[in-house]
């Protein structure tokens, strides 16, 4: 099938308006995607009408919101297919929920010379917590080594698995490169090994369908604003299990069953987890985002991206002086480049200067920029409401600016 992707365009304001003079092409949704109309109405619905605080109040209000906010819990738990609603906690976002990990399995669980395994592919927030804790435990942090195409070798990845690997924590689709990796293969050669898998799912819940049971991962942690969602939540699943066994994050209101200056008991999960009022409004309008997500269809969303990212691929590639950076065989539909003589920030300025907003720079992935040899790139990165004529637009953008120095 293919989208009305006008009709879905209607529903996204944002996009309506010109910068710099010319009808704006939004191209930067690895770094956070445009929020339909439903989900803005959903935020001001939310204030105008159910404002309360949520599992605590005796009035009609207060169990409204409680009622809605539960309500995406469960529209979570469908959406990755948990099996049960309280594997799912909703945090601040993707480096919350890898933090609360780290900071609570990891120093519970690791000692001296346990191994965590990253690959050098890794966003920065799926580093630091683990370099940070490795450095508390006396713990050492291995990575996992790309190959040219920006591929993970997985080769390599099997050899720096043993007995001594604790926590395999790993990004399933890279948000600079766009590398979706083997991940299913990698979880299960990991468990092998008795080792925690901990997925970080920032960029391939948006584009793929999602099932933790079959993945058999311990953890997945995903950005709602990634998601056509708001900003400032985000989930992170765990097996019950396995979250169980962890202590809590902060302590506070919510988390506890009761408080005695002696000794504190604490909640079930998820609600062990989620110390303070949440971000209620945002995690009520996160629903929304689903359904919006449920209405057009995963693969449906998944076809038309594809489809961008082939006519994008063929059509740059003829463009002198272009140059790919990761070219894997498996991709979701992120175009990272750089074209010769030229810096990635010049580039992305110039098109800002033509109405196209794209990322430049490392991409909060440092060590891999280095791995290529490069400061960073010019990332284009397409969603369910980008159009081939906008692509085309990029295509005589991008070959104008290349002439500059590429004659
Ligand atoms: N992991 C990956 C793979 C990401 O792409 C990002 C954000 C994060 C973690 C962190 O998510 P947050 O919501 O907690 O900030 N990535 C990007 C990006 O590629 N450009 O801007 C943000």
């Amino acid at each position: 099938m293919s989208l009305n992707v006008d009709k879905i365009r209607d529903q996204f304001p944002v996009l309506h308006q010109e910068v710099n003079g010319r009808p704006l092409v939004y191209f930067d949704n690895a770094a956070t995607t445009q929020k339909p109309q439903s989900v803005i109405d959903a935020i001001s619905g939310y204030y105008k009408l159910d404002n309360s605080n949520i599992h605590r109040g005796a009035h009609t209000l207060a169990d409204r919101a409680t009622r809605y906010f539960e309500d995406t819990r469960a529209a979570v738990k469908e959406f990755i297919n948990a099996r049960e609603d309280s594997e799912i906690i909703f945090t601040k976002g993707t480096t919350e929920s890898i933090n609360l990990v780290a900071s609570t399995y990891g120093r519970k669980f690791l000692t001296k010379g346990d191994e965590v395994l990253i690959s050098a592919m890794e966003h920065h927030s799926n580093i630091v917590p683990w370099q940070m804790l490795c450095e508390e435990k006396e713990a050492v942090l291995k990575i996992i080594p790309v190959n040219d195409q920006g591929e993970i070798i997985y080769d390599e990845f099997e050899k720096l698995l043993s007995e001594k690997t604790k926590i395999l924590s790993v990004i399933h689709v890279s948000n600079a490169l766009g590398t979706i990796n083997p991940v299913r293969e990698m979880i299960q050669a990991a468990k092998k090994w008795g080792a925690k898998v901990f997925l970080d799912g920032a960029q391939s819940t948006s584009h793929l369908t999602i099932d933790v049971q079959e993945l058999d991962c311990d953890f997945l942690a995903f950005s709602a604003h990634k998601l056509y969602g708001p900003t400032g939540l985000g989930i992170l699943y765990g097996k019950r299990e396995v979250l169980e066994s962890m202590p809590p994050y902060q302590g506070g209101g919510e988390m506890i069953k009761e408080v005695s200056f002696e000794k504190t008991t604490y909640n079930d999960i998820p609600f062990k987890f989620e110390a303070g009022t949440p971000n209620i409004a945002d995690v009520i309008a996160f629903k929304t985002a689903l359904d919006f997500i449920r209405e057009i269809g995963k693969s449906n969303i998944k076809n038309h991206e594809d489809e961008l990212l082939r006519y994008a691929s063929s059509s740059w590639s003829e463009i002198k002086g272009f140059i790919p950076v990761g070219i894997a065989k498996d991709k979701i539909s992120v175009i990272s480049f750089n074209i010769r003589e030229m810096h990635p920030f010049d580039v992305g300025v110039m098109l800002d200067a033509t109405g196209i907003a794209v990322r430049t720079g490392h991409h909060c992935t440092q060590p891999l920029m280095q791995r290529f040899g490069l400061e960073g790139t010019v990332r284009a990165s397409f969603s369910v409401y980008n159009t081939k004529s906008e692509i085309d637009q990029m295509t005589e953008a991008v070959s104008k600016i290349a002439k500059i120095k590429n004659k």
